[in-house]
């Protein structure tokens, strides 16, 4: 029998292919523990409602015993009102034709106003994952729409970076995933992001001492970096299921801790990461992967894993995009300052 107060869970994109694969594992408890009733806000556009409520309707028929209610919409109002986690996975993709800048347009005009709509009607310990691309700079967008709640509680998705990280060392090694443990993804979450093993153990051994520099380069970087393009070229369409398990993971280990294990997630850069990130060279005011731990439901940037020469050209270089498309969405006047 659960024992705690239903949680509204709000997910945005709801009637897409990631909201499908999330939606009855939230329902089932996987998201916030077997003692917690979830109630569902579904937020889509007026072209995804129909799909949403169809999806709505099979997790009436799964008569989950945590599923207190299950409500769709499209006003933003209505979806987050009192919303204590929010998964942000609806987004404005890239077609064909489309510069960056009318992208990052485009997706502002998605995740500004919903900032808004979280700041004035969410819960007031609120946690928010942006999953829809690009999300460490939509998470950005979002956080500075919502003055009131602290950027510690905007986050991005690199989680399915760092699991599948995890999962190629684990294959190369020839252990379970269970052994290998320190993997960072550091930076965006795209192409320029870095999979990093410098302070990874496989069994307790160090990482390094078990596969090679030219492996870790030639092979597992590319991968990892490219592994949605890869999924998308066999699968024929973009990874879904792995990416409602990855933002299963991070908001099940925010609200319940990782232990000493640590894991990688977007988070602020700045309030009171502001002196861990620094202490990685890194600027204020950016949504940015780092090595996280959580403990009474908030994450802590884990400090003190210096990045060798190669790694922290790599850094820099996923950073210096970060604050591209933040200058971008600046000079679009989507930012305040
Ligand atoms: P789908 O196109 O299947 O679904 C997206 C849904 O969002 C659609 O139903 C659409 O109607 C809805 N939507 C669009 N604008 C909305 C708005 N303003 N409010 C509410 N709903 C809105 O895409 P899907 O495969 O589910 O992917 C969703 C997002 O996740 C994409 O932006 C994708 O790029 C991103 N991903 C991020 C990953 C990460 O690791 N951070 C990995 C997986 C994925 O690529």
């Amino acid at each position: 029998m659960p024992t705690r107060r239903p949680v509204t869970v709000t997910v945005t994109g709801a009637g897409g292919q990631i909201g499908y694969a999330l939606l009855f594992r939230i329902a089932s408890g996987q998201l916030l523990g077997p003692d917690t009733p979830v109630r569902l806000n579904l937020l889509e556009i007026p072209l995804g409602l129909r799909a949403a409520e169809g999806t709505a309707l099979e997790l009436i028929d799964g008569a989950f015993p945590l599923l207190d209610s299950v409500d769709v919409t499209d006003s933003a109002r209505t979806a987050f009102d009192g919303a204590g986690v929010a998964l942000l996975v609806g987004a404005r993709p890239r077609t064909a034709g489309m510069e960056r800048a009318d992208l990052l347009e485009a997706n502002a005009a998605i995740f500004g106003p919903q900032g808004r709509a979280i700041n004035e009607h969410a819960a007031s310990d609120v946690r928010v994952l942006v999953v829809g691309n690009p999300a460490n700079t939509n998470a950005l967008i979002a956080s500075s729409h919502a003055p009131d709640v602290p950027a510690e509680r905007f986050t991005a998705m690199t989680r399915l970076d760092h699991n599948r990280a995890v999962a190629q060392l684990a294959i190369k090694a020839e252990v379970p995933v269970t052994a290998v443990d320190g993997v960072i993804v550091w930076g965006n979450h795209s192409a320029t992001q870095y999979p990093d093993v410098s302070h990874a153990t496989v069994d307790g051994r160090p990482a390094r001492e078990i596969v090679d520099e030219r492996w870790l380069e030639e092979v597992f970087v590319p991968t990892v970096a490219r592994r949605g393009a890869e999924i998308i070229q066999v699968r024929g369409a973009s990874s879904a299921a792995s990416a409602a398990n990855a933002a299963i993971d991070h908001v099940y280990d925010w609200v319940n801790g990782t232990g000493d294990r640590f894991t990688s997630a977007g988070v602020t850069t700045g309030g009171v990461n502001a002196e861990a990130a620094a202490s990685y060279g890194l600027p204020d005011g950016l949504i940015c992967s780092l090595p996280v731990r959580s403990s009474r439901g908030e994450w802590q940037i884990v400090t003190g894993l210096d990045a060798d020469p190669v790694a922290h050209a790599h850094i820099e270089a996923s950073v210096a995009e970060l604050l591209d498309e933040r200058e971008a969405v600046r000079a679009l006047g989507h930012l305040p300052g």
